[in-house]
């Protein structure tokens, strides 16, 4: 991946924001033919899976949603292991990390406003906050084309909405919009109070979430059962650690019943 101008380590204001506000943006982290590679990847994958597209995981009213995108090609794999990324989500989630998920959504003309939710419905624990989520935009992020609102330093109140909030659909007084250029990677801790907003445009909009968990957590979508031998076998130590491919517990925490998202049943 071509890279703009960006270190691994996080500068003083980006913690700031990351501990803060629960959010920090990655402006220029992918170059433009690195998105246009993404891009191609996830259409060319639409067509092959069609209606099937995304059952690994959720289906959601009004969007396009793909799963287990790390099975499906090896540009995915420089999203995963990003070291500018991953040092945010370090410093989110401290030291042990493993990926959760790697999906992909479009929000379609006429998308509905998600509800306000923390992914997996998780609420931080003695040990830390437990989930962070990255979003790597494909598309430019823009006041009406579905970008993501959050509610600053939510993370932090050890509540979810629906459980505080009359309707976690309804617009929060506090909720900022992100909006960016295509090529623009938000890390953001998913504890914080979000959701993608209504698609009022005619164009849709996509980008991907790589998403982290803590080691001691399952995973929403378990790696290891979903990702093809072959696959498997063509990873480097890294990576396989990254994915929990050869970690027990990892494999013991996949029967946990706890929800894997934050607002789809
Ligand atoms: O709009 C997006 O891409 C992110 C939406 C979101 O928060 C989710 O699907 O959990």
């Amino acid at each position: 991946m071509q890279r703009a101008n960006l270190t691994t380590d996080l500068s003083p204001d980006q913690s700031t924001q990351l501990s803060d506000l629960g959010i920090v943006i990655l402006s220029g982290l992918m170059s433009a033919a690195f998105c246009g590679r993404l891009r191609s990847r996830i259409a060319r994958l639409h067509e092959l899976e069609g209606e099937r597209a995304g059952a690994e995981f959720k289906q959601e009213p009004g969007c396009l949603r793909l799963a287990n995108l790390v099975a499906k090609g090896e540009e995915f794999a420089e999203v995963i292991g990003c070291p500018e990324v991953l040092a945010c989500v370090l410093k989110v989630l401290g030291p042990a990390i493993k990926l959760s998920s790697l999906n992909a959504r479009t929000a379609l003309p006429g998308c509905p406003s998600q509800p306000l939710h923390a992914d997996m419905g998780a609420v931080v624990d003695p040990q830390g906050y437990w989930v962070c989520n990255t979003v790597w935009m494909l598309d430019d992020f823009t006041s009406d084309n579905g970008a993501i609102r959050y509610v600053p330093g939510s993370h932090r109140w050890g509540q979810l909405p629906q459980d505080s909030l009359n309707d976690p659909s309804a617009p929060h007084r506090d909720e900022v919009l992100i909006t960016g250029p295509a090529g623009t990677v938000v890390v953001m801790n998913a504890h914080l109070w979000h959701g993608g907003t209504a698609n009022r445009t005619a164009a849709s909009r996509t980008a991907i979430h790589a998403f982290y968990c803590r080691s001691d957590k399952p995973q929403q979508q378990h790696q290891k059962t979903l990702l093809p031998a072959a696959v498997q076998r063509g990873l480097s130590p890294e990576l396989r650690a990254l994915l929990a491919l050869d970690d027990p517990l990892n494999d013991e925490l996949a029967h946990s019943k706890i929800r894997r998202s934050g607002f789809l049943v």
